[in-house]
């Protein structure tokens, strides 16, 4: 396993399990995974994620509906820190963690990248919803493009505004589950969170960050950092 490259001082196994980090722990892991450490984490949450992946797939895929129904005045902006301003040229997702190939991508990489269009229901629990054309790539591609490590359970997501999710990797790697640069046909607005955000019918609202900067692959659920949201109490699955 040579996915993690970073240089962060290394806990060995004895020493990580003496800190008591069980199923859900909290410990952060500074790329650490040589020692066969994350294959015991990684066997632990498996049966977890493909339950998960499983229960998705007897769902069958989420509700699309045809662009007449496209209602742009209904999605409401919700945005907890403003709008912050990303350059187009210099903007880059890194994807990183448990990957064997991490990436740092521009606007044209992701251009390059398949491209696919959904128009899907956006459901905010705040009680109001929104039928939205949402048009970029699979994030399922971006994360066999950077090689993601079957050690991985869930990957996270950082924005330019200070939000943060992490989502299970079935959920992430659902064919519904885009990067989206586009709305309703035209380029993303800044608002909406351009250059990228997160667009799926099987989450609700709070899980679909905006302005996407990093996406990191890891091996465990970080208790005090589920996300913006839902450290203030929110359900973490939040699925449709
Ligand atoms: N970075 C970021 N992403 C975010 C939010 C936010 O405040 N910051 N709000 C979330 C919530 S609660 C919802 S409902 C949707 C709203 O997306 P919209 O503003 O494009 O309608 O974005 C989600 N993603
Ligand atoms: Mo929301």
């Amino acid at each position: 396993m040579d996915a993690d490259q970073t240089s962060a001082p290394c806990l060995n196994r004895r020493q990580l399990l003496k800190a008591g980090l069980g199923v859900g722990g909290s410990l952060l892991l500074g790329g650490c995974w040589a020692d066969g450490y994350g294959e015991d984490v990684a066997n632990a949450t498996r049966p977890l994620n493909e339950r998960i992946e499983a229960w998705l797939q007897s769902k069958g895929p989420g509700p699309e509906f045809p662009r007449s129904q496209v209602r742009p005045e209904e999605l409401l902006l919700n945005s907890f820190n403003g709008v912050p301003a990303l350059d187009p040229a210099s903007y880059r997702l890194q994807v990183a963690g448990l990957v064997g190939r991490p990436l740092s991508l521009d606007l044209a990489a992701l251009a390059a990248l398949p491209q696919q269009e959904m128009i899907i229901r956006h459901i905010c629990v705040e009680g109001w919803a929104a039928i939205v054309a949402w048009g970029g790539v699979r994030l399922a591609d971006v994360l066999k493009l950077a090689q993601a490590s079957n050690l991985g359970s869930y990957v996270y997501f950082d924005s330019a505004d200070g939000y943060y999710e992490s989502w299970d990797i079935a959920s992430a790697m659902h064919p519904q589950t885009l990067l989206a640069t586009h709305m309703n046909g035209e380029p993303l607005p800044a608002q909406n969170g351009a250059p990228l955000r997160l667009a799926t019918p099987i989450k609700l609202g709070y899980k679909l960050s905006k302005w996407v900067t990093a996406i990191r692959v890891e091996p465990t659920l970080m208790a005090s950092r589920k996300g913006y949201w839902e450290d203030q109490g929110y359900e973490w699955f939040a699925g449709l």
